[in-house]
């Protein structure tokens, strides 16, 4: 007789009830053919947890302790369960290499998503959050009761440094919040990081004399870690609130330790998720963004990307609305087959950011799916308005206006100028 091989239905048990404090993932899963449902179950938990493809000389009980279980199923949904011992508090990059490691590339699945990890107070709690948050964003910048906006140099990149400066002082002028470097811009030859940061803190300085109101930026300190921590003392220098950090290309080691470096100077975080649609898009397949969003409040960003649903990028209203959720809640609800419920044990709140592809026209679908709790970034859609930059601004600044103010954008526009010249531009439209 042909001895046993495997174990991976050890891994598998309908009757089990996970314990209070263990880690629960969603997963969509797709087994490969001439493997069952069971199998295919046992190899994602096991795999994720204490497994190997085979039998072992030696194993001690105790480890049955450590055991993830794939506990309840329908259709391709499953939910496994892991014990707390198993993971490293407050280390974000240790909980990937589980939850999401070897298990994606296992012959025995053609496809496998994870789609959320419930988190225990005691694990969640041994991360930071956000250091301000919305609360602590909105005190900051004294800016209540609309979305907070800003806005980047467009072309995204090629603008020497004094342009780039330039074009925010215009940014701020036209009644925006921020200017934002773009994804790809980090310190060139011909716009370099630190000239960058002082001619913006001088424009700065200009632009809040000039209007009275708080004005700051998104300074991308994207790089190698230690390169962020000095770009990150830079803007601390002068006198910045925000750094932006590309998020997904640095990391999530990156990302927990300048938490910490900038939690020190008491400065917030602008997460951009340049290079999540590699591993999101796929609906079958990959990581959700939720997920992207919900790990990287936990780790303490105070906000990141999360969509538009009616601009130039993919991404629903649902997805949006559920992202959304996940940041701002204190406690979420659970969506079947596609979100736990999450109580948020006191972590701060982040604010969604929308961008890509919006201009005025846009801002009555962007306040009914987000409402004012936002981050907008209008940039093409300001820097392309017929007037200029300023005059972009302006009539973004007049769209909201005429939502709160319970007026049609083309009513509004009757009387003003600015908001009527983007209309005659962009009107509604929705690009692709
Ligand atoms: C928007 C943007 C943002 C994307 C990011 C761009 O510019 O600066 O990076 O919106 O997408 O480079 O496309 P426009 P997301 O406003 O001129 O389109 O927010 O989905 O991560
Ligand atoms: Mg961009």
């Amino acid at each position: 007789m042909q001895k046993k091989v495997e174990w991976y239905l050890d891994f598998v048990d309908s009757s089990y009830k996970p314990a209070k404090d263990e880690l629960l993932a969603l997963f969509y899963f797709e087994p490969a053919s001439g493997i069952s449902v069971n199998e295919a179950m046992g190899r994602i938990a096991s795999e994720s947890s204490t497994g190997t493809w085979t039998t072992l000389f030696k194993m001690p009980p105790r480890m049955n302790k450590l055991k993830a279980h794939a506990y309840s199923h329908s259709g391709n949904i499953v939910k496994v369960a892991y014990p707390l011992d198993l993971w490293e508090k407050g280390n974000c990059p240790q909980l990937l290499s589980g939850i999401g490691g070897n298990i994606f590339g296992m012959k025995a699945l053609d496809n496998l998503r994870l789609l959320d990890i419930h988190f225990p107070k005691s694990y969640l709690r041994s991360f930071p959050g956000p250091r301000h948050g919305m609360q602590g964003i909105r005190k900051m910048m004294n800016v209540y009761n609309r979305p907070m906006l800003g806005a980047v140099p467009k072309p995204k990149i090629g603008f020497t440094d004094l342009e780039h400066a330039e074009i925010g002082f215009e940014t701020w002028m036209g009644g925006f919040d921020f200017v934002k470097d773009d994804e790809n811009l980090t310190s060139t030859n011909f716009n370099n990081f630190d000239k960058r940061v002082k001619l913006i803190a001088k424009l700065r300085d200009k632009a809040e004399h000039a209007t009275g109101d708080n004005k700051d930026a998104y300074i991308n300190i994207t790089a190698e870690t230690h390169e962020m921590e000095r770009r990150a003392k830079l803007l601390h220098d002068y006198g910045f609130k925000h750094a932006m950090i590309d998020v997904v290309v640095t990391g999530y080691s990156g990302v927990q330790t300048l938490r910490n470096t900038l939690g020190d100077y008491g400065m917030a975080i602008h997460a951009h998720r340049a290079m999540h649609a590699m591993f999101d898009r796929n609906p079958k397949h990959g990581m959700s963004m939720y997920m992207l969003a919900k790990l990287m409040r936990m780790i303490g960003v105070d906000q990141i990307h999360a969509g538009t649903a009616v601009g130039k990028l993919t991404g629903t209203a649902g997805e949006v609305k559920n992202i959304s959720d996940t940041l701002r809640d204190k406690k979420v609800t659970e969506i079947k087959n596609v979100r736990f419920a999450q109580d948020w044990f006191g972590l701060k709140q982040a604010f969604p950011v929308t961008s890509g592809g919006l201009h005025p026209g846009l801002v009555p679908d962007l306040l009914k799916i987000f409402g004012d709790e936002c981050v907008m970034l209008v940039s093409g859609g300001i820097h392309g308005h017929p007037k200029g930059t300023r005059a972009g601004a302006m009539a973004t600044r007049q769209a909201i206006d005429a939502i709160h103010e319970g007026e049609t954008l083309e009513e509004h526009a009757k009387y003003n100028l600015e908001l009527r010249e983007a209309l005659e531009k962009w009107s509604h439209l929705r690009p692709v």
